[in-house]
């Protein structure tokens, strides 16, 4: 759960222009380096190389939202994606608009059931309540993510980080493929 204090919001617009101004009205800010993500990628990641940054609001009843923009690039044959991470609340769903770019969202439930879906600009993904979910930008430029989530969903990021999902999203002949995870 969130424990900072909520930000008290004026009604706003949200396009691709006004990620700036997202930004300064943030909450929090991620920044994760490939440090950050040693063991999710199958090859060995540059420490210092920046994969993608979340800015958090924090709205002042229900939800929070999260802006992530990712680097396009590729670690090996995988395409930067992000952690991934179970709700730690049962309930917890969760919205997904593309804003601008070119991503795909894998998720998996707590049964093991996958699922991946393609995000293009002006397109939006639900995730429902116990499926962990990644996002993976096959782009070639910033892939720019705004999602929306109750206050109380928490995140679990260990169950990912110990098991991985069941897929990897891979490059071949110039295009992004999903194929089976082999250190799963
Ligand atoms: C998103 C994610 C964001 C970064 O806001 O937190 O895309 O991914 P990781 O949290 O897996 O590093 C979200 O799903 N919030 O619930
Ligand atoms: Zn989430």
């Amino acid at each position: 759960m969130n424990m900072a204090e909520p930000s008290i919001l004026d009604p706003f617009r949200l396009r691709k222009e006004d990620v700036n101004t997202f930004i300064s009205n943030s909450d929090n800010h991620i920044i994760r380096k490939g440090k950050d993500m040693k063991g999710f990628f199958q090859n060995d990641v540059e420490l210092d190389l920046v994969i993608y940054e979340v800015h958090e609001i924090y709205g002042p009843h229900s939800t929070d939202m999260g802006l992530t923009i990712m680097k396009p690039g590729k670690v090996g044959r995988e395409y930067h994606m992000t952690k991934g991470h179970f709700h730690e609340s049962a309930s917890a769903d969760e919205y997904y608009f593309c804003l601008a770019g070119k991503g795909m969202i894998i998720m998996q439930s707590a049964k093991g059931e996958i699922r991946h879906l393609l995000l293009n600009e002006g397109e939006g993904v639900y995730v429902p309540s116990g499926w962990a979910h990644r996002t993976v930008n096959v782009g070639n430029k910033d892939f720019i993510l705004l999602a929306i989530f109750p206050k109380d969903a928490g995140h679990d990021y260990g169950t990912i980080e110990d098991e991985g999902f069941g897929v990897i999203v891979v490059e071949v002949d110039g295009q992004p493929e999903v194929i089976d995870n082999p250190s799963f």
